[in-house]
């Protein structure tokens, strides 16, 4: 099979950790005789460097001429710690994702079994552990009208859904239920935003046409307490962009790192395959990144994006086998992992 991708490496550790999961997929096309070809592309703050736009027009022209995209992160601090800032490394995430229509996050929490201990939270209320998110990802606060008003003193965000949005990603996260243990838990905050009842309301319609799917419906807040206390009774979670981004985050914990996570986004374009980390300044450089959300991203974009479900899956099990064996980098290493076995990003790679 012949594939062209666009390595979109971005922000600090990105460029580090999509080396090793490009590394992969090279890996994958000669064991398995396929022929991918790369591109490179600039966006976030390197792109502001270079071109002082966040999200150059040749960026969205060779996304969207390719067959799938690997992405890095984006972010700086210099724009953390100045809020006046008018063009962010972050508009140029939010940026390809609007222009791609890349309005499905798909975020696994797949936990290793390995890495049980590694985890936040008890092994016990752990064990077994699958969830698969789906965050929408073009629409909401992220996309409404914002600005600030009253000589600069008042700010706004809004919170705007549509019910075209709402229903093409609660079908996607019912579709995939039906292939899992067809369970849907949407999540809103419909007893205070009027956006979160209109969720709620195109949920319900959608769950009629799904009558094998057991449907729950939790409050942003209660879904983050029950993702802790037990993520077990979670199978597949659809909910906003803003919720969707900070409730993977929290499950994160569940897979042991941030690290460790990778994403899918998918919609009316080509698919772009991210770890769901930032850019990590304090880390950059140092060569101790963890690959493995890369790495698990580039599995998901054989699967999804090329339907190379065996080239995925070796993927995946060669992570397992990494860990099996005790390698660890340091965000998924405890006290009991033997100095040797703490290994940097490129090592890590290597052991694939
Ligand atoms: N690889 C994910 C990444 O770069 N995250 C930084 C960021 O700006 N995230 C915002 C978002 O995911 O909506």
């Amino acid at each position: 099979m012949k594939k062209h991708i666009v390595v979109i490496a971005g922000d600090g550790i990105g460029q580090e950790v999509t080396a090793v999961g490009k590394q992969v997929l090279n890996r994958i096309a000669e064991k398995f005789g396929h022929e991918f070809t790369y591109d490179e592309a600039l966006i976030g703050h390197v792109a502001i460097e270079a071109t002082g736009n966040p999200l150059p027009a040749e960026t969205i022209a060779k996304s969207k001429a390719s067959d799938a995209i690997l992405f890095g992160a984006v972010g700086h601090p210099k724009y953390d710690n100045d809020p006046s800032a008018k063009v962010r490394p972050e508009q140029g995430l939010l940026g390809i994702r609007k222009a791609l229509g890349l309005y499905a996050n798909l975020r696994p929490i797949k936990l290793f079994d390995e890495l049980l201990q590694a985890s936040s939270i008890k092994p016990e209320f752990l064990k077994g552990a699958d969830i698969l998110f789906f965050r929408e990802l073009t629409g909401d606060v992220y996309f409404g009208e914002r600005g600030r008003k009253d000589e600069g003193s008042t700010a706004y965000d809004t919170m705007i859904y549509s019910r075209y949005e709402v229903e093409r990603i609660a079908v996607k996260a019912f579709e995939a239920a039906m292939t899992r243990r067809k369970k849907v838990c949407s999540v809103d905050k419909a007893n205070v935003l009027e956006s979160s009842r209109l969720w709620r309301e195109v949920v319900q319609e959608v769950a009629k046409r799904y009558p094998d799917v057991e449907v729950e419906h939790q409050f942003i807040d209660a879904a983050a307490m029950l993702l802790i206390k037990d993520p077990r009774r979670f199978d597949v979670v659809v909910t906003g962009n803003l919720f969707g981004d900070i409730l993977t985050d929290e499950a994160s914990q569940i897979a042991g790192s941030m690290g460790m996570l990778a994403s899918a986004s998918v919609g009316d374009s080509t698919g772009l395959y991210e770890p769901i980390h930032g850019s990590a300044h304090d880390i950059t450089g140092k060569g101790v990144a963890n690959p493995l959300a890369s790495v698990l991203s580039a599995a998901l974009m054989l699967d999804i994006s090329f339907g190379l479900k065996e080239e995925a899956e070796a993927v995946v099990n060669a992570v397992d086998q990494v860990l099996k064996a005790g390698y660890r980098t340091r965000d998924i290493a405890d006290s009991n992992t033997p100095a040797d076995k703490v290994l940097g990003t490129q090592a890590m790679g290597e052991q694939l």
